[in-house]
């Protein structure tokens, strides 16, 4: 029995976070059901999420998630690809998950337009008096990890180009192909999905969403990996 532990939906998504909708499709992916339960973030072995409890065996991290269901399920995300293909995909999970989301935690949690109809709401429940509080002490954490980064420290503009780059890389390496690496999808689809789904989501108003939308082949892979394994969400 596998427990995976979520933010829950937000912002017309399976997950609030993009490394949870990640894990959720490589469970998908390898045909492995699960439970999902929102109550674990105080509890998470490395203070974030997603973690998955299986069998009492506790996994942090979407990647260790990807390699415990490899070991223990003989699932191979990447059957059939070739060195070079299974390279790529590590290079593009990279970029996503530590380049590219910067961008979009800095146009998430900065932008106040975007933080108050996003964000914001990950506090609803924290009973009020105190909500207010927290709210800016996290994001208060947020900003602090964005420029400990380094990423935070560019001027807006500056990011944009940055993030533009990782962005038209993707689409010019999805091309006209189903998924990334061609008609099946790989370790790094899960990845990729996540990062397009949460850029693309209609909550948020700026520049790296726009510059996603231009491309019709990111929408449309959305839209297939929706329908596909995200039906209630497409
Ligand atoms: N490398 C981790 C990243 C996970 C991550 O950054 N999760 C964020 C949500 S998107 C989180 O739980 N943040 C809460 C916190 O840092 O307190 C993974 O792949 O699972």
């Amino acid at each position: 029995m596998i427990t995976l532990y979520t933010f829950g939906p937000y912002f017309g998504l399976p997950d609030g976070s993009p490394f949870v909708t990640k894990a959720m499709l490589l469970l998908k992916l390898a045909g492995l059901a699960y439970a999902e339960d929102r109550g674990g973030y105080g509890r998470a072995p490395k203070g974030k999420l997603p973690y998955i409890n299986d069998d009492g065996v506790l996994i942090a991290d979407s990647t260790f998630i990807r390699f415990h269901i490899e070991k223990k399920y003989g699932f191979d995300f990447d059957a059939g690809l070739d060195p070079a293909q299974k390279a790529t995909g590590w290079a593009v999970e990279r970029m996503c998950e530590d380049h590219l989301n910067w961008a979009m935690i800095a146009a998430r949690w900065v932008d106040e337009a975007n933080f108050a109809k996003g964000p914001a709401h990950f506090f609803d429940a924290v009973p009020l008096p105190i909500r207010p509080i927290v709210r800016s002490l996290v994001r208060r954490k947020v900003r602090s990890s964005l420029i400990a980064h380094g990423f935070g420290r560019h001027a807006e503009a500056e990011a944009f180009v940055l993030a533009k780059r990782d962005i038209d890389a993707l689409a010019t390496l999805l091309g006209d192909k189903a998924f990334l690496m061609g008609k099946t999808p790989c370790a790094a689809d899960a990845t990729a999905f996540a990062f397009i789904a949460h850029l693309l989501s209609p909550t948020f108003n700026a520049p790296i969403r726009t510059a996603a939308e231009r491309h019709a082949n990111l929408v449309a892979y959305r839209d297939k990996i929706m329908r596909l394994y995200f039906p209630a969400f497409a």
